[in-house]
């Protein structure tokens, strides 16, 4: 395979390159489980839902295959294009039967659903059509369907070596040049376009498709998506790119457009682009992200909120969020070299995103909130508390298989003179006749050995996390004790590259308890407890007291206590954890909803309060979780 085998090709202007897809072997540890699972699991019950919800009869009915009515949303055809996306990179892993056979009969349904011009979108083509083609860029999502299959034949060229798909998506991408090129004023009122016509260009070296990702990214502002359900802000069309500093409007459109707006720097060199980048990724990290890389807190319309607007309760967090999250993270470490982006990849990983499957990968939740009430009930798009086998609006699930299809591609980068493990993971990292065999339990351990076979002058580079306190974080090369110096995040090892060479990175575990800005409102008074990269909360089927009552006391030690109740993926993400010092409150009902202040709180005891990783909550008998509890000394005292 020749460099460009994984879901990103950055042009002449990133600063350091992916490694091919091609030459990193999973080999163990969560990502060898995410891959399988992906694989044997999820995969194979997309391919059922799809057929449950009627998505692949929306195409056979087209050719008289189905008597079934069009069932869905307009941009339904999506779910089908993510899927196939995922099969194909996942048979990158080897040869599947059902996936192969799935993906084969899918590309050819799609094929001939496409009219002689190039067209596809089965909301559009219908006969009892409620719109004509391209007369609702705002909502048709048309342009965000095409994103999509190209997305999925560029996988599949570069997974399989399969062309058939990249045609079909070329041919509907010629039409799309052809129609809103040049003057248009035409922009799709939900990006995806930008990115995957840029990724279309680095696969064929037609510029056609550069220009036109170009001229959508630059005709924002223009006014041409009007009004819309929310108004123009939601479609990231209230201001042009290069003026807009703060991250608004619909969080998956925001996050999948600047992944494209990156993509675009990455091609043209355009520092005025990078700049607002990195505004708008200050914005966004520093005002308006949950802890678990969760974004868009606005249930009314998917949306970024104002500045610290992060309540827990009502977190949207959509899991596409947190992968779109991942890939504009992903493109600003390529862009500018920097790690730090890598914390917020990985937090949106270990978190949001790993939220949004259920353990064994049939089961799906679309918004991640940080906290549940017993009592809550399921809405449209929400769970009671457990996931969901799939959704009306069915977005995440199978964005959910291309994410875990991919995931190896993200686990080193290259400069000229280096190469630089970006996260760690159980794998083989091939590279320029240098392999690195990467062996930990990351990140449920914080222990990495990598040995190397091989023989290369550039130097390794390994990433210390933003979380690690670099004091703790102990070397040793070839089994002696080695100082380091972390220099913006990475620790730069000279002459390491040499064949046999034992390295064995420890980074701190310890769980710490973190509180958060004191102007979120929602979290005031309140401590969440993170170890490494993982988030964890409190569920109550954990707990034997109330913890929807419950109050850590400051200066609480955090246990490791079991792996018990973690299902097989979730164990990966690191143990339980039991806080020594709780005190419990009654939730007596005599106690009004407000009452005078005073020093008599109704603390009645002490106790333990049992956390799990985040990302494994609802996996049991649906009941209360939260990752923010109240610190005790922060309310009345009168502990005993
Ligand atoms: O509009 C397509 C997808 O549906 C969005 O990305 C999700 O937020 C959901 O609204
Ligand atoms: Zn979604």
């Amino acid at each position: 395979m020749t460099e460009g085998s994984g879901p990103l090709v950055p042009g002449p202007y990133a600063r350091r390159r992916p490694l091919d897809k091609a030459a990193v072997v999973v080999t163990g540890g969560i990502y060898k489980k995410w891959v399988q699972r992906n694989i044997s699991a999820t995969l194979p019950h997309a391919f059922e839902q799809l057929e449950i919800s009627g998505t692949m009869d929306n195409f056979r009915r087209l050719l008289g295959e189905s008597p079934a009515s069009f069932r869905g949303l307009p941009f339904q055809d999506s779910d089908v294009y993510k899927t196939l996306e995922g099969a194909a990179w996942s048979l990158s892993f080897g040869e599947n039967p059902v996936i192969r056979e799935w993906f084969e009969r899918t590309v050819e349904l799609v094929g001939r659903v496409q009219q002689p011009d190039g067209y596809i979108n089965t909301n559009f083509q219908r006969a009892d059509r409620e719109q004509e083609p391209w007369s609702d860029l705002t909502n048709g999502h048309e342009l965000y369907c095409l994103g999509h299959l190209l997305q999925a034949g560029i996988a599949a060229h570069r997974s399989i070596g399969d062309q058939a798909l990249l045609e079909i998506g070329r041919r509907f991408a010629d039409l799309v040049v052809d129609r809103f090129g040049g003057d248009s004023p035409a922009t799709c009122g939900h990006p995806e376009i930008e990115t995957a016509m840029i990724e279309l260009y680095r696969e064929t070296g037609d510029s056609k498709y550069l220009d036109l990702a170009q001229r959508f990214i630059e005709r924002r502002g223009n006014g041409f998506i009007g009004e819309g359900m929310f108004g123009p802000q939601y479609y990231q069309d209230d201001m042009g790119v290069r003026e807009t500093r703060i991250m608004r409007g619909h969080a998956v459109r925001a996050l999948y457009l600047n992944a494209g707006v990156t993509d675009l720097y990455l091609e043209t060199g355009d520092t005025e682009l990078l700049d607002v980048m990195k505004a708008q990724w200050n914005d966004m990290t520093r005002y308006r992200m949950y802890i678990t890389g969760g974004t868009g807190s606005r249930h009314r319309d998917e949306a970024f909120g104002d500045a610290y607007e992060l309540p827990s309760e009502r977190a949207y967090a959509e899991t596409c969020a947190g992968i779109a999250l991942m890939h504009w993270a992903w493109r600003m470490h390529l862009a500018t070299g920097e790690p730090g982006y890598l914390d917020e990849y990985e937090r949106c990983l270990y978190n949001v995103v790993s939220a949004g499957v259920s353990d064994d990968g049939t089961h799906f939740f679309y918004s991640n909130p940080l906290q549940r009430r017993r009592d809550h009930g399921a809405s449209q798009q929400e769970s009671a508390g457990n996931r969901l086998p799939w959704f009306s609006c069915a977005c995440c699930p199978p964005n959910v298989t291309r994410t875990f299809s991919s995931i190896d591609s993200y686990l080193a980068s290259t400069s000229e003179e280096d190469i630089a493990v970006t996260t760690y993971a159980t794998a083989q990292l091939a590279f320029e006749g240098v392999t690195l065999e990467m062996v930990t339990d990351y990140p449920a351990a914080g222990e990495v050995s990598i040995t190397v076979t091989g023989e290369s002058s550039r130097d390794l580079k390994l990433r210390i996390p933003q979380w690690a306190d670099i004091s703790e974080v102990r070397l040793r090369r070839n089994g002696i004790a080695t100082d380091i110096v972390v220099e913006s995040g990475w620790v730069r090892l000279e002459g390491a590259l040499t064949d046999g060479n034992l390295l064995q990175l420890d980074l701190p575990l310890e769980p710490k308890l973190v509180v958060g800005h004191p102007e979120i409102d929602a979290v005031r008074g309140a401590t969440a407890v993170v170890r490494g990269p993982v988030v964890y909360c409190a569920e109550q089927r954990d707990n034997i007291s109330p913890i929807d009552a419950a109050l850590f006391r400051a200066g609480t030690r955090i246990l490791e206590h079991d792996k018990a109740e973690l299902g097989p993926v979730s164990a990966a993400l690191g143990p339980r954890l039991r806080s020594q010092a709780y005190v419990r409150v009654e939730t007596a009902d005599n106690i009004p909803l407000y009452y005078e202040y005073s020093n008599d709180n109704p603390v009645v005891g002490t106790g333990e309060v049992i956390l799990r990783p985040y990302a494994s909550w609802g996996n049991g008998e649906p009941d209360s979780m939260r990752v923010w509890l109240p610190v005790a000394e922060r309310h009345p005292p009168t502990v005993q």
